[in-house]
C-alpha cells in the first residue's frame, strides 16, 4: 500500500550526535510501523506511513547512544498493538510500551500486554489522527487498566487544554503529556496558554511531561533554538517529572528531522549533567522500569 500523499519517511542517514547521553538513557517516545506485510495498518487510520520496523529502531537507539525505548502505539496501527508488542518481545528487556485500546479490549489482551511490558494507554485527542471517543468510554478504560498500575499518556494541542483540563485532572493515574502539550512557540513561554499548562503541572503532582518534538513546533527549524526555552522552562521547573523522546520515525512531519540534531538539542533544555541524568535516566526508569 503506498504511503499517504505528502508523507515523509524518516531521515535515511542521521548524523552522529556530539552530545553523549549518560549510560542507561531512555528514549521514551518512539514508534514502530509494520512491516506492513506482517503487521498491516489499520483500516480506520488517517495516514499511511512508511515501514519503520523494530530492527531499524533498535539500530538507531544504539547509534544515538541510548540504552532503552518506550514504544508508543501510533494511530496508523490503531487498536492492533501486535507490532508494538512484537518489538517489546525482541528488545531483551530494553523496551516498554504504551498501547492504544478501545472498550472492546478483553481482560486477557490487557494481561497479555502487561506481561509483555506495556505500562500504559494513550488517549489521543487530535482530530486529524483519530475519531472521537466519548469521555465516559475513556473513563471506563482507565478503571480497567488501573489494576496494572498503568499510566495514561495524553496527546492534545494546547488550544484544546481548557476543554480537557477537568477530564485530565480527574484521572486517578499518572498522566504523561506528549510533546509539552504542543505550545505555539510564536506566543512565547510566558503566554497565558503555556502558563496555564505550567500551573496544571504545578498543582497536579501526578502529571509528567515529555519535552519532545521541537521539530513539530519550531518555526525557525533546526537546531530548534526557538523551542528550547519551552523545554528548558519545564525541565528547570519540574526536574523530576520530565522525560525525553525522539519521536522516531516522526509521523506526519513535513521535513524528516536529523535524529542526531534532536539529540544535540537535549543539553539546550537540560544544561547540567544532573538535569540530563534525571531527564534521560532517573525519571524514565522510575516511570517505566520500577
Ligand atoms: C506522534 C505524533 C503524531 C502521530 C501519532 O499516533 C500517531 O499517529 O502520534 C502526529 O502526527 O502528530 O506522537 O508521533
Amino acid at each position: 500500500m503506498p504511503m499517504s500523499p505528502g508523507y515523509v519517511p524518516f531521515h535515511p542517514n542521521p548524523s552522529k550526535p556530539k552530545y553523549k547521553p549518560p549510560p542507561g538513557a531512555v528514549d521514551t517516545h518512539c514508534h514502530v510501523f509494520g512491516p506492513e506485510a506482517k503487521f498491516p495498518f489499520a483500516p480506520e487510520r488517517k495516514y499511511t506511513p512508511c515501514d519503520a520496523p523494530k530492527e531499524k529502531l533498535f539500530a538507531l537507539r544504539d547509534f544515538l547512544g541510548f540504552d532503552k525505548n518506550v514504544i508508543v502505539q501510533a494511530s496508523a496501527h490503531s487498536k492492533d498493538n501486535r507490532a508494538m508488542v512484537d518489538a517489546l518481545g525482541a528488545a531483551s528487556g530494553r523496551a516498554k510500551g504504551i498501547a492504544f485500546v478501545g472498550e472492546e479490549v478483553t481482560d486477557e489482551e490487557l494481561a497479555w500486554m502487561n506481561k509483555a511490558g506495556v505500562r500504559g494507554v494513550r488517549f489521543n485527542f487530535l482530530k486529524r489522527l483519530v475519531d472521537y471517543t466519548p469521555r465516559d468510554v475513556l473513563q471506563r478504560i482507565v478503571k480497567r487498566v488501573q489494576k496494572f498500575d498503568w499510566q495514561i499518556v495524553v496527546y492534545f494541542e494546547m488550544p484544546d487544554l481548557p476543554g480537557l483540563e477537568d477530564f485530565l485532572t480527574a484521572l486517578p493515574t499518572i498522566v504523561v503529556v506528549d510533546h509539552m502539550g504542543t505550545p505555539d512557540v510564536k506566543k512565547g513561554v510566558d503566554h497565558p496558554e503555556n502558563q496555564r499548562f505550567h500551573r496544571l503541572m504545578d498543582r497536579h503532582g501526578n502529571f509528567w511531561v515529555k519535552v519532545s518534538c521541537p521539530e513539530r513546533m519550531s518555526v525557525a527549524g533546526p537546531p530548534y533554538d526557538d523551542v528550547a526555552p519551552f523545554g528548558r522552562a519545564l525541565v528547570e521547573r519540574f526536574p523530576d517529572r520530565v522525560i525525553w523522546g525522539s519521536d522516531w520515525p516522526h509521523p506526519n512531519v513535513k521535513v524528516a528531522p536529523d535524529d542526531g540534531v534532536l539529540v544535540d538539542y537535549i543539553p539546550k533544555i537540560a544544561p547540567t549533567a544532573e538535569l540530563q541524568r534525571k531527564l534521560l535516566v532517573d525519571n524514565p526508569m522510575r516511570l517505566y522500569w520500577s
